[in-house]
């Protein structure tokens, strides 16, 4: 446990500041977007702008001015971009060539320019016109024996348009077949919060953060991530509110943050301490490190009681809203001190730290992301969050709430709109109805399904809107001749990467429009898309440049198009809808509750909120109210087994500073002091000597090989680094070849991307 103290000066150690400006107008000029670029940064976010493809952090209320952030000009200039990846450098290099280049250099390619089909003579992509492609895949879909033999993947950038025509036009087909990236990511929020508070989103406005005494950012990694969350960290920090954070690595950016924002801050080279507590659980440890604060809490309040005091507990809030806190308090108390300590990594002084300060606090958010999600008892470690807050009334009022901070800045929306293997029958028949359709009910796949399906020659049809499936997901090897093994693979993409080169015996990549173009109907006229951030609140996007090349078309277009060559266009026009996207939000309107008057309200400059029932405490749960969950903790955790086997250690992979998930914007991660290379192992020093090594040696990763399944990673250079001993860290998707497929969380489906069982093996030096 470390309690930071505001110190004028520490510019070196800082994150943000001059060295987030330097490296913004680093990556500006390598994307050849100089110009471009700086124009296109000022409409990001803003009323009349695109919204910036970053992350799903939310809006400020009166943004008037440009929010600086440093990887949102990353992701800007990245896809406002000068490189063009033409059909002539695909007619330079084969497919087989290709796919012995870097994540960084294939989309360092540039912007995809015209659609291409596979040509396996010659193992080149080669141009074909957009209604040619059309009509061979219809003709391939169509062909399947079985419309659940498709997969229909969906990455979160995708509008809520593009996602809306796409689940129609899948569910017309005949299939629910959705795998999505919100499956390796959020799902378990989805999950625990659906079962706890009856809605599977948050129940904060960023309008709260000017009000809680007590932030909890739990699993989480604002700095590089979603930059934009650090200032609202600070300034809550900077008017006395406690931000406690839990993270086995000191993460720089949520100990000290200077704002590029902040002139004064900037010239004077300082910067601000934003956690007020940082303890360092081990991974998988969080639902261990609550139910001590619990614990600590039920004995302080039997002692209140005891003593003729009032209680600690929000007792009005727990019997008029809740239900189940006897069966968790049992629980909580029959938890051992020995087994809370050992799992969570943390001493009981440091759980009594933090009990203080939420004892302390009259409003209190929790806030969390990966850190949480992509574990075994992911589910049950939300829920263990849901209860803590529950206990003191901290959901449904002004300043206190559940926070899952979204990654990709659509994620949420597309989940809105019916990208769900398993949507809710009030959404299916609202749109048979809508459209005078009869659609099928039965649970589709999941991106787990999926992939077991691909590998077992199940599925034989792989269509992705947007994201890079065969380095996102696990065991990357395996998935990638899975994706070559189908009948036919069509990638919607905006730039090259290697989920193209697992082509299916028939393949089309197809170029779209970003965010940040502008998308002009067939009558010239600028249409506008839209999104939902992670605190539901819905507003417009419309891109300022001019389209990469005059080819492109947007994913509403394209879905329309592969739409009416594979289900015609009898009971939805789908060419009248990709021509003026009003048609689809009036279709949205009648669909979905919430989206009342939808064009008219996305017009405004915040746009509006979707009406989050729990955030009122009304709780859409069987019971009618809020739950407290009452899971056991696990036996053990992945670190406690570990400790069976010496030299087994558990991995957790994250994101460096310099990139966006598969996408490499460059092979620095200077918050970690990481520069030039993307294989290491952060690891505890102790550890490196227990390995009978000096940092800096070179080792092979080796996975677990308990489901028969070789896996490993080679050279790796093992960094010392300020880490829990048992626990070590790498960067995604490198290391997902070590990840394994066979393993999930439970009642999530997500792969156990934060605690992967490995070895080490030493490379000759
Ligand atoms: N620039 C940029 N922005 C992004 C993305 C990107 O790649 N680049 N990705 C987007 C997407 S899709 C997502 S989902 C989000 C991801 O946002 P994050 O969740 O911040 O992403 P990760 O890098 O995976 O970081 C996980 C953090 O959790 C910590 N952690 C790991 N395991 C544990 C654990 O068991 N307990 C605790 N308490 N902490 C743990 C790690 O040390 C790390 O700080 O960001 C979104 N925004
Ligand atoms: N080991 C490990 N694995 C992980 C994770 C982890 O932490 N560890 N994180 C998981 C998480 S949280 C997520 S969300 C997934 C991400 O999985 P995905 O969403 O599948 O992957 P991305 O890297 O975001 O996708 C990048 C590609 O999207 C395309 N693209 C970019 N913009 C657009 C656009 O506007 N439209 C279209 N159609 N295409 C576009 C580009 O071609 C680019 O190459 O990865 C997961 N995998
Ligand atoms: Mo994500």
């Amino acid at each position: 446990m470390s309690i930071n103290h505001s110190s004028p000066s520490k510019k070196s150690h800082a994150a943000g500041g001059w060295g987030a400006l330097r490296s913004c107008g680093k990556h500006l000029l390598a994307s050849g977007a100089a110009i471009t670029g700086a124009k296109t940064l000022l409409k990001a976010n803003q009323p009349d702008g695109f919204d910036c493809p970053g992350c799903a952090w939310g809006d400020p209320e009166h943004g008037s001015s440009f929010e600086f952030c440093e990887n949102g000009v990353k992701a800007v200039a990245w896809e406002a971009t000068d490189r063009r990846a033409t059909p002539d450098i695909f007619a330079t290099h084969t497919v087989s060539e290709l796919r012995g280049w870097s994540d960084y250099a294939l989309e360092n390619l540039g912007r995809l320019t015209e659609p291409m089909v596979y040509d396996r003579a010659t193992d080149r992509y080669v141009p074909v016109a957009w209604e040619a492609a059309f009509a061979g895949i219809a003709a391939e879909l169509n062909a399947l024996n079985d419309p659940n033999e498709a997969e229909f993947y969906t990455s979160g950038r995708a509008s809520n348009e593009a996602a809306f025509l796409y689940q129609l036009f899948v569910r017309m087909f005949g299939t629910n077949n959705f795998p999505d990236c919100s499956n390796m990511c959020h799902e378990a929020s989805g999950v625990g919060l659906m079962q706890s508070v009856g809605v599977g989103k948050g129940t904060v406005l960023l309008e709260d953060f000017e009000h809680a005494d007590a932030i909890f950012v739990i699993g989480q990694n604002p700095g590089t991530n979603h930059p934009r969350m650090l200032g609202d960290l600070r300034r809550a920090a900077q008017r006395g509110a406690r931000v406690v954070v839990l993270n086995p690595v000191r993460e720089r950016g949520l100990e000290r943050f200077a704002d590029p924002q902040d002139k004064v801050e900037m010239l004077r080279g300082g910067s601000s301490s934003v956690a007020s507590h940082y303890v360092q659980p081990k991974l998988g440890g969080d639902m261990a490190v609550i139910r001590g604060i619990a614990k600590l809490i039920f004995a302080r309040d039997a002692a209140e009681i005891a003593a003729g005091r009032d209680s600690l507990l929000d007792l009005d809030f727990i019997a008029t809203h809740t239900n189940g806190l006897g069966d968790w308090r049992t629980e909580v108390e029959a938890t051992s001190w020995a087994q809370i300590e050992d799992q969570s990594g943390l001493p009981r002084a440091e759980i009594e730290m933090l009990a203080d300060v939420y004892l302390g606090a009259d409003k209190v958010i929790a806030t969390w992301a990966m850190g949480v999600t992509q574990h075994k008892h992911s589910v049950a470690t939300v829920r263990e969050i849901a209860n803590l807050l529950l206990l003191r009334g901290h959901v449904g009022r002004e300043g206190a709430g559940l926070c899952p901070v979204r990654g990709h800045s659509n994620v949420q929306g597309d989940r809105t709109m019916g990208i769900n293997e398993n949507a809710p029958e009030w959404f299916i028949a609202a749109l048979e109805r809508e459209f005078d359709l009869t659609l099928p009910r039965a649970p589709g796949h999941n991106v787990l399904h999926a992939i077991n399906a691909m590998v077992e020659g199940k599925s034989k049809a792989f269509i992705g809107l947007g994201g890079n499936f065969v380095r996102a997901t696990p065991d990357t090897d395996l998935v990638d001749a899975a994706m070559s093994r189908c009948r036919l693979t069509v990638q919607i993409a905006t730039k090259p990467n290697h989920s193209h080169l697992a082509p299916g015996e028939v393949a089309y990549l197809l170029p779209c429009l970003g965010r940040t173009e502008i998308d002009r109907n067939s009558r010239r006229r600028p249409q506008i898309v839209t999104v939902e951030d992670s605190m539901s609140m819905v507003h417009g996007s419309g891109g300022i440049n001019r389209p990469a090349s005059p080819h492109l078309r947007s994913e509403v277009q394209i879905i329309a198009g592969i739409a009416a060559a594979t289900v015609g266009s009898a009971k939805v026009d789908w060419a009248a809808m990709a021509d003026d996207y009003d048609l689809v939000r009036d279709r949205i309107e009648r669909v979905i509750p919430g989206f009342e008057d939808f064009n008219v309200r996305v017009r405004k400059p915040r746009g509006f909120r979707l009406r989050n029932a729990a955030a009122e405490r009304e709780w859409n749960t069987a019971s009618g109210r809020a739950e407290f969950s009452a899971a056991p903790l696990p036996a053990e955790v992945e670190h406690q087994q570990a400790r069976h086997t010496p030299g087994t250690y558990v991995l957790q992979t994250f994101r460096s500073h310099d990139q966006y998930n598969t996408t490499i914007y460059g092979h620095d991660d200077r918050y970690r002091g990481v520069y030039g290379e993307r294989r290491v192992v952060f690891m505890n020093p102790a550890d490196i000597a227990d390995l009978g090594l000096a940092a800096n040696a070179h080792v092979d990763v080796v996975g677990d090989d308990a489901d028969g399944r070789a896996r490993s990673a080679e050279d790796f250079r093992l960094v010392a680094y300020d880490i829990p001993r048992g626990c070590v860290a790498g960067y995604y998707p490198e290391l997902n070849a070590v990840v394994p497929f066979s393993k999930a969380g439970d009642l999530s489906d997500t792969p156990l991307s934060k605690s992967v069982v490995v070895t080490f093996r030493a490379r000759a030096a």
